[in-house]
């Protein structure tokens, strides 16, 4: 059952006053609170195992090596991923995409194709150009819809035989649609492409199968989903990164290194130079298991009525306008008042306790699309209740009448 006053009860912050007012916190689409029983496993790993992994003998470095790769399988199991050496510990979904982006600048041609959408957080932008600017290849761009919808009849006008990766996140982090990638997976294999999925805003909210999908990369950010920042997860098919090459260069990612050739480590070490953020990678399974605890389908669930009942309250407030329509959403709703900065309303709702982030959300070619200088952004998770909404609604018409 979903208990949310038990589930609340285990995040120490959300008991908090922020100016005054108990924190309502709707700033999830930036980061996500920590439960206790990760507090816990950081304390814990600091204190009893701390040692350095996959190097040395002694008893506290294996037990760190073990508890490392232990949660690698967890997070394997998880996204149903086929091999653990799949699974590649990252520092968050910028890092994930720069990985596979910097590869495929040295493996793409004059005249390739990279398709990405018009709906992309910066970080599924700016390294896919770094990407064709040092390859040659041409940077083709899905547009979206009045509703924020991707238009897949003009995906299948570009793509074409040229067309070697397709890059496009799972959900949007400034409008809150949520894509059709299994379509955009199965369209783009046909000509051969490969599919990345920018999971940032995916990860939080859905159960994330990558052989059902069928993708050939997802990346996710482990602080979005209850765990420390400074981890995440890139999720790769054996034969690709086989084909791409390191990113970095390093201890632990080599097989022989001498001053005339270096020959590289097998997956995942590979990709895993140097010292990684070692707690924070368990911690991260810790976090997944206890995601799973409380369960995919009843968070969707219940994330969907707060998202029905917050897209309700809203729009019955006159002059509201919100940016991405529809009945595929996650957890998100971004909007403007007519004739009102979004960062008035931000600094004003503040003031009453209440985290929303404004402002273009790292999604600079949304906002063009609209002709706005950003929205006012409340980013939900399964901690969130009803109560906290009409705290907001209140909020935001009192800010109204203090501005107008
Ligand atoms: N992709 C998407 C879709 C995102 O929402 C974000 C972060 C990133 C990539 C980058 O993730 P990072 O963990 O590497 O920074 N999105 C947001 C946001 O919406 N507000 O703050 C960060």
């Amino acid at each position: 059952m979903f208990d949310i006053d038990a589930i609340r009860a285990e995040f120490p912050i959300l008991k908090q006053q922020v100016n005054g007012k108990p924190l309502v916190y709707f700033d999830n689409g930036a980061t996500a609170q920590k439960p206790q029983v990760v507090l816990d496993a950081i304390e814990k790993y600091y204190t009893d195992i701390n040692a350095n992994i996959h190097r040395g003998v002694h008893t506290l470095s294996q037990l760190a090596t073990d508890a490392y790769e232990e949660s690698r399988i967890k997070i394997q199991k998880h996204l149903n991923a086929p091999h653990a050496h799949e699974v590649l510990f990252t520092s968050g979904t910028t890092f994930g995409i720069n990985l596979v982006a910097s590869g495929f600048g040295q493996l793409l041609s004059k005249g390739d194709e990279v398709i990405i959408s018009e709906l992309e957080h910066h970080s599924n932008i700016v390294p896919w150009q770094f990407a064709c600017q040092r390859s040659g290849a041409i940077l083709k761009v899905i547009p979206f819809d009045a509703q924020g919808h991707l238009d897949m009849k003009a995906f299948d006008a570009l793509l074409s035989p040229r067309t070697q990766v397709v890059a496009v996140n799972h959900v949007s982090n400034a409008l809150g649609v949520v894509n059709p990638i299994a379509y955009i997976i199965e369209k783009a294999h046909q000509v051969g492409a490969a599919v990345l999925i920018d999971g940032a805003q995916g990860a939080p909210h859905f159960k994330v199968d990558v052989q059902a999908l069928d993708c050939d990369f997802y990346v996710f950010s482990g602080h979005k989903v209850c765990a420390p920042t400074g981890t995440g997860i890139l999720y790769g098919k054996t034969a690709w990164l086989e084909k791409l090459p390191p990113y970095l260069g390093g201890g632990e990612m080599i097989k022989e290194v001498t001053f005339e050739e270096t020959t590289y480590a097998g997956l995942p070490h590979k990709f895993e130079a140097g010292t990684p953020n070692i707690a924070g990678g368990i911690v991260l399974g810790v976090a997944i298991d206890y995601m799973n605890e409380i369960g995919f389908d009843a968070i969707h669930a219940y994330e969907t009525e707060l998202l029905e009942y917050a897209t309700a309250q809203l729009t019955a407030i006159p002059g509201l306008k919100i940016y991405g329509e529809g009945k595929d959403k996650a957890a998100v709703v971004s909007f403007n008042i007519e004739g009102i900065h979004p960062y008035d309303i931000g600094t004003i709702v503040d003031k009453m306790g209440i985290a929303v982030r404004t402002g273009h959300h790292c999604a600079q070619p949304i906002m063009k699309h609209f002709d706005i200088p950003g929205t006012v952004r409340a980013s939900f998770m399964f901690y969130n209740t009803k109560e906290e909404i009409d705290i907001l609604v209140a909020a935001i018409k009192k800010a109204i009448t203090m501005l107008s």
